[in-house]
Parts: structure tokens; C-alpha cells; sequence
């Protein structure tokens, strides 16, 4: 069992969305295992966040708005590379709305997240140009927070690059991995487990701890 100690630590739900779930827009594998999961790990903590991807039709990271590009191709923009996807998450439609057997009732903050046309946003905490902040951080600082523990969707993009962002920002880090699944790209799970491990976050199963 996990220990939390509720004043100081928070749980962040990255992205368990529709179309991150099977038939959706960027279906992850097995996605929708995580929500019961999730939904157990929320009773242990007095502090639940979520994020939402949360496009507006024609966002630069679709491979739709590039004529002539595929999904998973990567392209340069101005900030650098970025990897383009199939449209998922547009504001306002059911993709982007959460699993439907997500508990969303006990969460204090929903931070929304690639709502600007030009730029991505992987982590919760600072968009694709690692220079946009999404204010998380303050949030975290004014309340008090110093743990975090991340589950959601993807392991290898949002949970990683959430994970690595809070680290920097000075808190302690533990991803629960059987509490996220990847899309692993060409690599990009061990990549992202190996990043992870050498920043200094925890990774382990929130059902064996
Ligand atoms: C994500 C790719 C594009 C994620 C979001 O939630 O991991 N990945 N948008
Ligand atoms: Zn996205």
C-alpha cells in the first residue's frame, strides 16, 4: 500500500479521456484499464487534479493541419520538433470529455491544457516550448503541496513530460505505473521510463506498494 500523507500530497490524473481510450481519436492500448485504478487511488488522497487535453479544431500538433503529413510523422515548429497526432480531444466534443467511469467528483482543480492553436502541451505544467507555463506549479506552491504521484494517459508523453516538469519544479515525484498505459512510438516507453528514472522520480505499481 502506498503511504500519503494527505496534507502535502496530490494526486494528478493526466488526460483519461475518451479518445485516449479504445475507438477513440488517439486510442491508447488498453486505455480505459486505468479508470478503476484511478478511481481506488482517489479515496487515499485529499487532493485530486485532473487534466484535460483540450484542442481547438485544426490544432497545430494534428497531422490534419499540415497538408500532406500523417499521424506520427514528426515536423518542425517553431519551438521544435513535434510529433504529429490524429485529431483527438477537440474542446467541446465527446472525445474530449472523460472516461465516463472516471470519478471526477472529488477533484479540486481541472487544469486544461494545448488550448493554444500554435503550441502543444504535453505536460501540466509548461507547453511543447518548455516556456508557457500552465500555472500549476503556484498552485501546487501556494497550497502547500510537495508530493506528487501521476497516473493517467500517456505514460511515454503527458505522464512523462508531467513527471520530468514536476521534478524540475522541485517536487517529489512517484509515477504509478499500472496506473497508466503508453502509446509507445517507436521506442518512446523506455525512453520516457529511462528519462524518468534518471530525474529522480519513483516508478512503481500502485497495487504492489
Ligand atoms: C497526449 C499526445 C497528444 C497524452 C496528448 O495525453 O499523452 N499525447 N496529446
Ligand atoms: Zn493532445
Amino acid at each position: 500500500m502506498l503511504t500519503v500523507n494527505r496534507p502535502t500530497d496530490a494526486l494528478l490524473v493526466i488526460d483519461v479521456q475518451n479518445d485516449f481510450c479504445p475507438r477513440g481519436g488517439l486510442a491508447v492500448a488498453d486505455g480505459q484499464a486505468v479508470v478503476p485504478v484511478i478511481n481506488g487511488l482517489m479515496t487515499r488522497f485529499d487532493e485530486v487534479l485532473l487534466t484535460q487535453d483540450w484542442h481547438p479544431p485544426g490544432h497545430r500538433s494534428f497531422a490534419s493541419a499540415h497538408p500532406g503529413r500523417t499521424p506520427f510523422e514528426t515536423v518542425e515548429m517553431p519551438y521544435g520538433a513535434q510529433t504529429l497526432w490524429p485529431d483527438h480531444c477537440v474542446q467541446g466534443t465527446s472525445g474530449a470529455d472523460f472516461h465516463a467511469g472516471l470519478n471526477t467528483t472529488p477533484a479540486r482543480l481541472i487544469i486544461r491544457k494545448g488550448f493554444r492553436p500554435g503550441i502543444d502541451s504535453y505536460s501540466a505544467f509548461f507547453e511543447n516550448d518548455r516556456s508557457t507555463p500552465t500555472g500549476l506549479t503556484g498552485y501546487l506552491r501556494e497550497r502547500g503541496l510537495k508530493r506528487l504521484f501521476l497516473c493517467g494517459l500517456a505514460t511515454d508523453f503527458c505522464v512523462a513530460y508531467s513527471a520530468l516538469d514536476a521534478r524540475a519544479q522541485g517536487f517529489e515525484v512517484t509515477v504509478l505505473l499500472d496506473a497508466c498505459r503508453a502509446i509507445d512510438l517507436g521506442g518512446s516507453l523506455d525512453a520516457a521510463l529511462a528519462q524518468m528514472r534518471q530525474a529522480g522520480v519513483e516508478l512503481v505499481n500502485a497495487d504492489a506498494d
